[in-house]
Protein backbone atom coordinates (compact mmCIF):
# COMPACT_ATOMS: atom_id res chain seq x y z
CA UNK A 1 0.00 0.00 0.00
CA UNK A 2 1.11 3.26 -0.85
CA UNK A 3 1.73 5.95 2.21
CA UNK A 4 0.17 9.45 0.55
CA UNK A 5 -0.25 12.55 3.33
CA UNK A 6 -1.51 15.45 2.42
CA UNK A 7 -0.99 18.68 3.58
CA UNK A 8 -3.93 21.39 1.74
CA UNK A 9 -4.75 24.97 2.71
CA UNK A 10 -7.80 25.41 5.18
CA UNK A 11 -10.02 26.69 2.99
CA UNK A 12 -12.64 26.10 -0.43
CA UNK A 13 -9.65 25.70 -2.75
CA UNK A 14 -7.60 23.41 -0.86
CA UNK A 15 -10.35 21.11 0.22
CA UNK A 16 -11.14 20.99 -3.37
CA UNK A 17 -7.34 20.28 -4.07
CA UNK A 18 -7.48 16.84 -1.85
CA UNK A 19 -10.98 16.16 -3.11
CA UNK A 20 -9.59 16.02 -7.07
CA UNK A 21 -6.52 13.82 -5.23
CA UNK A 22 -8.68 11.71 -3.63
CA UNK A 23 -10.52 10.97 -6.97
CA UNK A 24 -7.37 10.53 -9.02
CA UNK A 25 -6.38 8.14 -6.38
CA UNK A 26 -9.78 6.03 -6.73
CA UNK A 27 -10.65 6.83 -3.02
CA UNK A 28 -7.63 5.51 -1.49
CA UNK A 29 -6.90 6.47 1.97
CA UNK A 30 -4.81 9.62 2.96
CA UNK A 31 -3.43 11.09 5.31
CA UNK A 32 -4.91 14.47 5.80
CA UNK A 33 -3.86 18.07 7.48
CA UNK A 34 -5.66 20.77 6.38
CA UNK A 35 -3.34 24.08 7.72
CA UNK A 36 -1.78 27.42 6.29
CA UNK A 37 1.30 28.47 5.11
CA UNK A 38 2.49 30.08 8.37
CA UNK A 39 2.36 26.57 10.03
CA UNK A 40 3.20 24.79 6.97
CA UNK A 41 6.50 23.84 8.44
CA UNK A 42 5.17 23.01 11.83
CA UNK A 43 2.70 20.83 10.32
CA UNK A 44 5.28 18.71 8.33
CA UNK A 45 7.54 18.34 11.30
CA UNK A 46 4.64 16.96 13.27
CA UNK A 47 3.42 14.79 10.83
CA UNK A 48 6.88 12.71 10.68
CA UNK A 49 7.25 12.14 14.48
CA UNK A 50 7.27 8.50 15.24
CA UNK A 51 6.82 7.08 11.84
CA UNK A 52 9.21 4.69 10.61
CA UNK A 53 8.24 4.75 7.01
CA UNK A 54 7.15 8.03 5.29
CA UNK A 55 6.10 7.83 2.02
CA UNK A 56 4.64 10.39 -0.63
CA UNK A 57 4.19 13.91 0.87
CA UNK A 58 1.39 16.35 -1.27
CA UNK A 59 1.43 19.70 -0.56
CA UNK A 60 -1.36 22.29 -1.90
CA UNK A 61 -2.18 25.24 -2.62
CA UNK A 62 0.59 27.22 0.12
CA UNK A 63 3.68 29.23 -0.77
CA UNK A 64 6.63 28.03 1.44
CA UNK A 65 9.47 29.33 2.29
CA UNK A 66 13.56 27.49 2.50
CA UNK A 67 12.34 25.75 6.29
CA UNK A 68 9.30 24.08 4.85
CA UNK A 69 10.80 23.05 1.71
CA UNK A 70 13.75 21.32 4.18
CA UNK A 71 10.75 19.73 6.48
CA UNK A 72 9.05 18.21 3.68
CA UNK A 73 12.40 16.89 1.95
CA UNK A 74 12.17 14.28 4.91
CA UNK A 75 9.47 12.60 2.70
CA UNK A 76 10.53 10.23 -0.06
CA UNK A 77 8.89 11.96 -2.36
CA UNK A 78 7.10 14.79 -2.40
CA UNK A 79 4.58 16.89 -5.20
CA UNK A 80 3.91 20.30 -4.34
CA UNK A 81 1.40 22.58 -5.88
CA UNK A 82 0.60 25.81 -5.89
CA UNK A 83 -1.20 29.21 -7.70
CA UNK A 84 0.31 31.79 -5.01
CA UNK A 85 3.28 34.30 -7.01
CA UNK A 86 6.56 33.10 -4.97
CA UNK A 87 9.81 31.05 -6.25
CA UNK A 88 10.93 28.04 -4.35
CA UNK A 89 14.60 29.44 -2.77
CA UNK A 90 15.77 26.39 -3.81
CA UNK A 91 15.73 22.71 -6.09
CA UNK A 92 15.64 19.05 -4.68
CA UNK A 93 15.63 16.30 -7.16
CA UNK A 94 13.01 14.27 -5.09
CA UNK A 95 11.09 17.62 -4.50
CA UNK A 96 8.93 18.47 -7.82
CA UNK A 97 7.26 21.89 -7.92
CA UNK A 98 3.86 22.47 -9.49
CA UNK A 99 3.40 26.49 -9.21
CA UNK A 100 1.45 28.47 -11.52
CA UNK A 101 0.22 32.18 -10.53
CA UNK A 102 -1.99 33.01 -13.12
CA UNK A 103 -4.47 30.12 -12.73
CA UNK A 104 -7.72 30.74 -10.63
CA UNK A 105 -6.99 28.06 -8.41
CA UNK A 106 -4.87 25.58 -6.98
CA UNK A 107 -7.51 23.18 -7.71
CA UNK A 108 -7.63 24.02 -11.20
CA UNK A 109 -3.51 23.77 -11.18
CA UNK A 110 -4.48 20.12 -9.56
CA UNK A 111 -6.97 18.71 -12.11
CA UNK A 112 -4.43 19.32 -14.57
CA UNK A 113 -1.40 17.98 -13.34
CA UNK A 114 -3.22 14.69 -12.36
CA UNK A 115 -5.59 14.66 -15.33
CA UNK A 116 -8.72 15.01 -13.12
CA UNK A 117 -11.75 16.56 -15.23
CA UNK A 118 -14.53 17.94 -12.22
CA UNK A 119 -17.22 20.49 -11.90
CA UNK A 120 -15.26 20.68 -8.46
CA UNK A 121 -12.94 23.23 -10.25
CA UNK A 122 -15.15 26.10 -11.30
CA UNK A 123 -16.30 25.97 -8.13
CA UNK A 124 -12.76 26.46 -5.96
CA UNK A 125 -12.41 29.14 -9.05
CA UNK A 126 -15.56 31.33 -8.10
CA UNK A 127 -14.47 30.98 -4.61
CA UNK A 128 -10.88 31.88 -4.64
CA UNK A 129 -11.50 34.86 -6.44
CA UNK A 130 -14.18 36.17 -4.57
CA UNK A 131 -16.39 35.78 -7.87
CA UNK A 132 -19.08 33.17 -6.25
CA UNK A 133 -21.68 33.09 -8.81
CA UNK A 134 -23.47 29.52 -8.90
CA UNK A 135 -25.54 28.18 -6.06
CA UNK A 136 -23.07 25.52 -5.51
CA UNK A 137 -20.10 27.35 -5.06
CA UNK A 138 -22.18 29.71 -2.11
CA UNK A 139 -23.39 26.72 -0.48
CA UNK A 140 -19.64 24.86 -0.14
CA UNK A 141 -18.07 27.60 0.77
CA UNK A 142 -21.19 28.46 3.58
CA UNK A 143 -20.38 24.64 4.67
CA UNK A 144 -17.05 24.94 4.64
CA UNK A 145 -17.25 28.50 6.65
CA UNK A 146 -19.81 26.66 9.27
CA UNK A 147 -17.70 23.85 9.96
CA UNK A 148 -14.62 26.07 10.30
CA UNK A 149 -16.80 28.14 12.71
CA UNK A 150 -18.05 25.76 14.81
CA UNK A 151 -14.96 22.92 15.17
CA UNK A 152 -11.09 23.67 15.74
CA UNK A 153 -7.89 21.55 16.25
CA UNK A 154 -8.17 17.93 15.20
CA UNK A 155 -12.14 18.00 15.36
CA UNK A 156 -11.87 20.70 12.64
CA UNK A 157 -9.24 18.70 10.72
CA UNK A 158 -11.12 15.32 10.64
CA UNK A 159 -14.60 17.66 9.53
CA UNK A 160 -12.85 18.82 6.80
CA UNK A 161 -11.71 15.74 5.25
CA UNK A 162 -15.13 13.99 5.73
CA UNK A 163 -16.23 16.81 3.63
CA UNK A 164 -13.80 16.49 1.05
CA UNK A 165 -14.21 12.55 0.80
CA UNK A 166 -17.96 13.28 0.18
CA UNK A 167 -17.59 15.67 -2.93
CA UNK A 168 -14.63 14.14 -4.20
CA UNK A 169 -17.02 12.58 -7.43
CA UNK A 170 -18.78 15.79 -7.64
CA UNK A 171 -21.93 15.29 -6.70
CA UNK A 172 -22.63 18.34 -3.86
CA UNK A 173 -25.85 17.26 -2.43
CA UNK A 174 -24.53 15.52 0.77
CA UNK A 175 -24.34 19.78 1.44
CA UNK A 176 -28.29 19.45 2.35
CA UNK A 177 -26.91 17.17 5.72
CA UNK A 178 -24.84 20.89 6.61
CA UNK A 179 -28.19 22.92 6.58
CA UNK A 180 -28.93 23.03 10.29
CA UNK A 181 -25.18 24.21 11.08
CA UNK A 182 -24.89 26.51 8.07
CA UNK A 183 -28.08 28.10 9.21
CA UNK A 184 -26.30 28.87 12.68
CA UNK A 185 -23.65 30.12 11.00
CA UNK A 186 -25.62 32.27 8.72
CA UNK A 187 -27.05 34.64 11.77
CA UNK A 188 -23.40 34.90 13.06
CA UNK A 189 -22.42 36.23 9.82
CA UNK A 190 -25.01 38.74 9.47
CA UNK A 191 -23.83 39.82 13.38
CA UNK A 192 -20.67 40.15 11.40
CA UNK A 193 -21.76 42.11 8.86
CA UNK A 194 -23.10 44.49 10.84
CA UNK A 195 -20.11 45.08 12.76
CA UNK A 196 -18.29 45.33 9.86
CA UNK A 197 -20.16 48.63 8.69
CA UNK A 198 -20.23 49.91 11.92
CA UNK A 199 -16.46 49.58 13.02
CA UNK A 200 -14.87 50.34 9.67
CA UNK A 201 -12.38 53.04 9.95
CA UNK A 202 -11.56 54.75 6.55
CA UNK A 203 -8.68 56.46 5.65
CA UNK A 204 -7.09 58.60 2.49
CA UNK A 205 -3.49 57.79 2.51
CA UNK A 206 -2.42 59.78 -1.03
CA UNK A 207 -4.36 58.73 -3.56
CA UNK A 208 -5.41 55.31 -1.98
CA UNK A 209 -8.52 54.89 -0.02
CA UNK A 210 -8.46 52.69 2.79
CA UNK A 211 -10.95 50.94 4.35
CA UNK A 212 -9.49 48.65 7.88
CA UNK A 213 -11.41 46.44 10.29
CA UNK A 214 -10.19 45.23 13.25
CA UNK A 215 -11.27 42.31 15.40
CA UNK A 216 -9.89 39.67 18.18
CA UNK A 217 -12.06 37.41 16.07
CA UNK A 218 -11.18 34.78 12.98
CA UNK A 219 -13.29 35.73 10.08
CA UNK A 220 -14.03 34.99 6.98
CA UNK A 221 -12.41 37.49 4.41
CA UNK A 222 -14.45 37.91 1.71
CA UNK A 223 -17.34 38.73 4.40
CA UNK A 224 -15.56 42.04 5.27
CA UNK A 225 -14.55 42.89 1.53
CA UNK A 226 -18.02 41.96 -0.34
CA UNK A 227 -19.70 43.80 2.65
CA UNK A 228 -17.56 47.16 2.21
CA UNK A 229 -18.83 47.44 -1.37
CA UNK A 230 -21.79 48.42 -0.04
CA UNK A 231 -20.10 51.67 1.96
CA UNK A 232 -20.56 54.76 1.05
CA UNK A 233 -17.01 55.32 0.16
CA UNK A 234 -16.29 52.02 -1.75
CA UNK A 235 -14.83 51.16 -3.75
CA UNK A 236 -11.90 50.94 -1.76
CA UNK A 237 -7.75 50.72 -3.19
CA UNK A 238 -6.94 48.59 -0.10
CA UNK A 239 -9.22 46.46 2.44
CA UNK A 240 -6.84 46.02 5.26
CA UNK A 241 -8.72 42.88 8.17
CA UNK A 242 -6.13 43.17 11.18
CA UNK A 243 -7.01 40.00 13.46
CA UNK A 244 -5.40 40.28 16.55
CA UNK A 245 -4.48 36.91 18.67
CA UNK A 246 -2.47 35.97 21.38
CA UNK A 247 -0.03 32.90 21.11
CA UNK A 248 1.57 31.73 24.04
CA UNK A 249 1.08 35.03 25.71
CA UNK A 250 3.02 36.27 22.63
CA UNK A 251 0.41 39.48 20.61
CA UNK A 252 0.21 38.15 16.81
CA UNK A 253 -1.49 40.17 14.14
CA UNK A 254 -2.77 38.27 11.39
CA UNK A 255 -3.61 41.01 8.22
CA UNK A 256 -5.16 40.38 5.25
CA UNK A 257 -5.13 42.72 1.98
CA UNK A 258 -7.89 42.73 -0.20
CA UNK A 259 -8.91 45.47 -2.98
CA UNK A 260 -12.16 46.70 -5.19
CA UNK A 261 -10.06 48.30 -7.70
CA UNK A 262 -7.20 45.98 -8.39
CA UNK A 263 -4.03 47.54 -6.27
CA UNK A 264 -1.53 45.35 -6.36
CA UNK A 265 -1.91 44.34 -2.29
CA UNK A 266 0.96 41.75 -3.03
CA UNK A 267 3.86 44.45 -2.25
CA UNK A 268 2.38 45.03 1.19
CA UNK A 269 1.77 41.81 2.16
CA UNK A 270 5.55 41.23 1.29
CA UNK A 271 6.48 44.25 3.12
CA UNK A 272 5.24 42.66 6.00
CA UNK A 273 6.66 39.07 5.50
CA UNK A 274 3.73 37.52 4.08
CA UNK A 275 2.89 36.72 0.03
CA UNK A 276 -0.38 35.58 -1.30
CA UNK A 277 -1.43 37.17 -4.95
CA UNK A 278 -2.04 40.63 -6.48
CA UNK A 279 -5.07 40.98 -5.49
CA UNK A 280 -5.99 39.12 -2.09
CA UNK A 281 -2.89 38.34 -0.16
CA UNK A 282 -2.05 38.20 3.65
CA UNK A 283 0.82 38.18 6.63
CA UNK A 284 1.29 36.87 9.87
CA UNK A 285 3.64 39.36 11.88
CA UNK A 286 4.83 38.37 15.55
CA UNK A 287 4.21 41.53 17.63
CA UNK A 288 1.29 43.99 17.89
CA UNK A 289 0.55 46.37 13.97
CA UNK A 290 -1.14 49.51 14.74
CA UNK A 291 -3.07 51.22 12.25
CA UNK A 292 -0.82 54.53 12.04
CA UNK A 293 2.01 52.07 11.69
CA UNK A 294 0.16 50.57 8.74
CA UNK A 295 -0.86 53.95 7.33
CA UNK A 296 2.97 54.70 7.40
CA UNK A 297 3.93 51.76 5.32
CA UNK A 298 1.32 52.35 2.67
CA UNK A 299 2.65 55.91 2.47
CA UNK A 300 5.50 54.37 1.38
CA UNK A 301 4.49 51.68 -0.03
CA UNK A 302 2.05 53.35 -2.91
CA UNK A 303 3.44 57.05 -3.06
MN1 LIG B 1 -6.04 29.02 -3.54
Amino acid sequence: MRLRTVMTHMDADGLISLALFMKHIGGARVRAYFTSPVQLRDTICRSVIGKKTLGELYIFDMAGEHRALFAAAMYDWVVWIDHHRWEPEMKLPHIEMVIDPDAMSAAAVVSKYFGVDSPLVSIANEIDTNSVKSEDAEKLRMTIGAIRWRYSGRELNSRLYSLSREIMNGDLSVLENYSELVSEYEKWVETIKQKVSKEIKVFNVGKIKVAIFETLESIPVYLVSNELENHKDAPFDLIIIMIHRLARNTPITKLEFRTHTNLNVLKIARFYGGGGHIMASGATVNDIVTIPELLRSIEILYS
